[in-house]
C-alpha cells in the first residue's frame, strides 16, 4: 500500500464528513492527514512495518490518525471510513469531481434531490431541477453542465498518470529487476525519461547475460495486478495502483539504439529518421545502418546514435521536436538547468495558513537542503477556507521573521526567511492586502484562486490588472490548473507574459505535483519574451521542498537555463531584482 493510496482515505473521510455537514474542525483535521501522508516522501508502510512508534515522529499526524495509518497498512480498510460510506453512497463523492460540486453541495443534491451519480446530476440540470436547491439558479445548471462536459473530457483522457505518481513507481520496479543477478543494465525510457507531466505507461529496458530469468522477475513484482502478456522479449503488466508497464530485454549491442527509440518521442524519432534517410543511412530501434552496405553504425551508447547522424546528444527532456535538432546541429543546445542550481524555495506555506508546520520548521528543512533562503508566503484572507492573513496578522508574521532572522545570525548562519505573502488577486484584479502592507515585504507573490470560470479576456484582464499595480514580484500558478482533476482557466498567456516583462514580475513555475504550473510550451515562451522563472514548490509541509525535482525537470522540458531562473540567484542579487521589481 502507498502512501497516495493511504492518503486518500482520509481525504474520502474528509469529504465524506463534510457532505454530511459535520464538525469542520475534524473535517480539516482529516483533509490535513491527507495532504501530509501525500507529500511524505518516505514509505509509511514500511515505517509501520518496521516500528509503529515511528510514525510520532510526522509533524500533525496525532494519535488517532496514527492509529486508522495503521489500521489501513494492516487490514487495507479503515472503519470509520466504511461507515460513512455506508451514509453516504460512493457516487455522492464522485460528485465531487464535477468542478463548482464542493461537499456542502454534494451534501445537499444528494439529501434533497437524491442525486447520488454524475449521470443523475447531469439529468437534473437538464431538467431544470436543480434551481429548487437553495443558492442555485438557471446560471448554476448551465455551469454544472458545463462542467460535466469538463469531468467526462478528463475521464476520457485519463488512464495518464501523474508524473509524481508514475516517477517514483518506475524508480522502485527498476530497482526490484536490477536487484536479479544476471542483469547488466536497467533503464527506464519513454516519457518519463524526457519527464513528462503526464505518463502514459512504464517502459522499462533490460540487457543482461543469456538465460538470466528477467520476465520471470518482471511478472512476479509484488506491485503487479495483472499479467497482460509475456513473451521471451517483450511483456507488459498493470500494477496494482492501475499503472501499465513495459519491459523490453535487448542485446547489449542494440541498448543504444533502443534506449534512444524508445525515449521517444515519436515526433523526435520520426524527424531523427528523416535526417538519417537523407545522409543515406537508416535508423531504427536495432541501430544506424548504411542503407547501401547495411553496415551498423550506431553503437552501444545512446551518444553513438546521435553522433552517426552528425549530432551531439540531445537532453531527453528536449526531445519533442520543437526545434532541438535544429538546435543541436547549430551548436546551440541550451545548458540546461540543474536541481543544485537552486538557491531557496519562494513559495511556502506555514501554520499561520493551511501548512502544517511553523515558519521555523520549514526554514530548519531548507537550510537542512542547503538553500540559502525561503519566502513565507502565507494566503491572504480572500482564501477562506486556508485560514488566510488580514493586514494585522500579516504584519505580526513579520515581526515574528524577524525575530528568527535576527536569532539566525547571531549563530552566524547565512541562510535568510524572507517576508512574503500569496496575496489574492480578487475577482477585480486588485489585491487582497493594503498597499502600506504589501510596501513591508521582501516580496509579493499574486495568485488568482477563485472565479474560475471567468471568460478568457476578464481572466487576462484580472491578472493584467494585478500585475501593473507595481506591487506583484511573482504571479503564482499561472494558469490554475490541477493535473487529472481541473482544466487551467482560460487566460491570454502571450499577454500575461508581456506584462510581466513590462512591469518586470517573474511567472512562477509551481512545482507541486498536481500543478506544474506554468507547463513546458509556456515556460519556453516566457524565456524567449525574457520573463524571469521561479521554480516554487508551494510547501506546506517540510517535506514537499522535495517536490522542487519535478519543478527543474519541467522547467528542462522549457528549455530554462540556470540565469533564466529567479531562484539560482545568491541572496543579494535577489532582493535587488525584486525591489528593482516594484
Ligand atoms: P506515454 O507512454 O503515452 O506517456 O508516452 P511514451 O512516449 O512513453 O510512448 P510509448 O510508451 O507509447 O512508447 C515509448 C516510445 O517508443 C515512444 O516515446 C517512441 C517510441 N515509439 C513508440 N511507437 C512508435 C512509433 O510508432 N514510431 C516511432 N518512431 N517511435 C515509436
Ligand atoms: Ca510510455
Ligand atoms: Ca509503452
Amino acid at each position: 500500500m502507498d502512501n497516495a493510496e493511504i492518503a486518500k482515505f482520509f481525504m474520502e473521510i474528509a469529504d465524506l464528513l463534510e457532505i454530511k455537514n459535520e464538525n469542520p474542525f475534524r473535517v480539516r483535521s482529516y483533509r490535513n492527514a491527507g495532504l501530509i501522508i501525500e507529500g511524505l516522501p518516505i514509505s509509511l508502510e514500511s515505517m509501520v512495518l518496521k516500528d509503529e512508534k515511528s510514525l510520532e515522529d510526522i509533524p500533525g499526524i496525532g494519535t488517532s490518525i496514527h492509529e486508522k495509518i495503521v489500521e489501513i497498512i494492516k487490514t487495507g480498510q479503515c472503519g470509520v471510513h466504511r461507515d460513512l460510506l455506508k451514509e453516504v453512497p460512493s457516487g455522492v463523492l464522485e460528485l465531487l469531481k464535477v468542478s463548482g460540486v464542493g461537499p456542502k453541495k454534494a451534501g445537499l443534491l444528494y439529501e434533497k434531490l437524491g442525486i447520488k451519480t454524475v449521470e443523475a446530476l447531469e439529468e437534473a440540470a437538464r431538467a431544470h431541477r436543480l434551481r429548487n436547491i437553495p443558492g442555485m439558479g438557471e446560471r448554476s445548471e448551465g455551469k454544472i453542465l458545463k462542467a460535466i462536459e469538463e469531468y467526462k473530457n478528463l475521464k476520457s483522457s485519463s488512464g495518464r498518470f501523474r508524473l509524481s505518481t508514475a516517477e517514483p513507481a518506475a524508480r522502485k520496479y527498476a530497482e526490484h529487476m536490477k536487484g536479479l543477478p544476471g542483469v547488466i543494465d536497467v533503464e527506464v525510457a519513454g516519457s518519463l525519461r524526457r519527464w513528462k507531466d503526464t505518463i502514459g505507461d512504464i517502459d522499462i529496458l533490460v540487457t543482461c547475460r543469456k538465460g538470466t530469468p528477467v520476465m520471470e522477475r518482471f511478472t512476479n513484482y509484488p506491485e503487479v495486478r495483472d499479467v497482460v502478456s509475456k513473451g521471451e522479449t517483450k511483456s507488459m503488466v498493470i500494477l496494482k495502483s492501475g499503472l501499465q508497464a513495459d519491459v523490453r530485454v535487448l542485446e547489449k549491442k542494440a541498448f543504444g539504439a533502443a534506449i534512444q527509440y524508445f525515449t521517444g518521442s515519436k515526433s523526435h524519432n520520426i524527424a531523427l529518421r528523416d535526417r538519417a534517410k537523407k545522409m543515406g543511412l537508416k535508423l531504427s530501434e536495432y541501430g544506424v545502418f548504411e542503407e547501401k552496405t547495411g553496415k551498423r553504425l550506431g553503437f552501444e551508447k545512446e551518444e553513438d546514435v546521435y553522433r552517426a547522424i552528425g549530432l551531439p546528444w540531445i537532453p531527453p527532456e528536449l526531445r519533442e521536436n520543437r526545434g532541438e535538432i535544429e538546435a543541436a546541429e547549430k551548436g546551440e543546445l541550451p545548458t540546461l538547468i540543474e536541481g543544485k542550481d537552486i538557491k531557496g524555495d519562494l513559495h511556502v506555506h506555514t501554520n499561520q495558513s493551511d501548512g502544517n508546520s511553523t515558519i521555523e520548521e520549514m526554514a530548519e528543512s531548507a537550510m537542512a537542503r542547503g538553500y540559502e533562503y525561503i519566502l513565507i508566503t502565507d494566503h491572504s484572507k480572500a482564501v477562506g477556507i486556508a485560514h488566510g492573513l488580514d493586514g494585522a496578522r500579516l504584519e505580526k508574521e513579520m515581526r515574528e521573521i524577524d525575530g528568527l532572522n535576527e536569532k539566525l545570525k547571531k549563530n552566524g548562519t547565512k541562510f535568510r526567511v524572507l517576508k512574503g505573502a500569496e496575496a489574492d488577486i480578487r475577482a477585480d484584479g486588485t489585491l487582497d492586502f493594503s498597499p502600506e502592507v504589501l510596501k513591508k515585504l521582501d516580496c509579493v507573490v499574486g495568485a488568482v484562486h477563485s472565479g474560475f470560470s471567468m471568460p478568457k479576456a476578464e481572466m487576462t484582464g484580472r491578472i493584467v490588472k494585478a500585475l501593473s499595480t507595481g506591487y506583484v514580484n511573482i504571479l503564482a500558478h499561472p494558469t490554475g490548473r490541477l493535473i487529472g482533476s481541473r482544466q487551467p482557466y482560460e487566460v491570454d498567456m502571450e499577454e500575461v507574459i508581456a506584462c510581466a516583462k513590462k512591469h518586470g514580475v517573474c511567472l512562477e513555475l509551481n512545482s507541486y505535483p498536481e500543478r506544474l504550473d506554468l507547463n513546458d510550451v509556456h515556460l519556453r515562451l516566457a524565456k524567449e519574451r525574457g520573463v524571469m522563472i521561479s521554480i516554487s514548490t508551494d510547501a506546506h509541509s517540510p517535506f514537499h521542498f522535495e517536490y522542487v525535482l519535478y519543478g527543474v525537470y519541467t522547467a528542462r522540458r522549457g528549455w530554462l537555463e540556470k540565469t533564466d531562473v529567479v531562484n539560482t540567484r545568491p541572496l543579494g542579487e535577489l532582493m535587488k531584482l525584486f525591489k528593482d521589481g516594484r
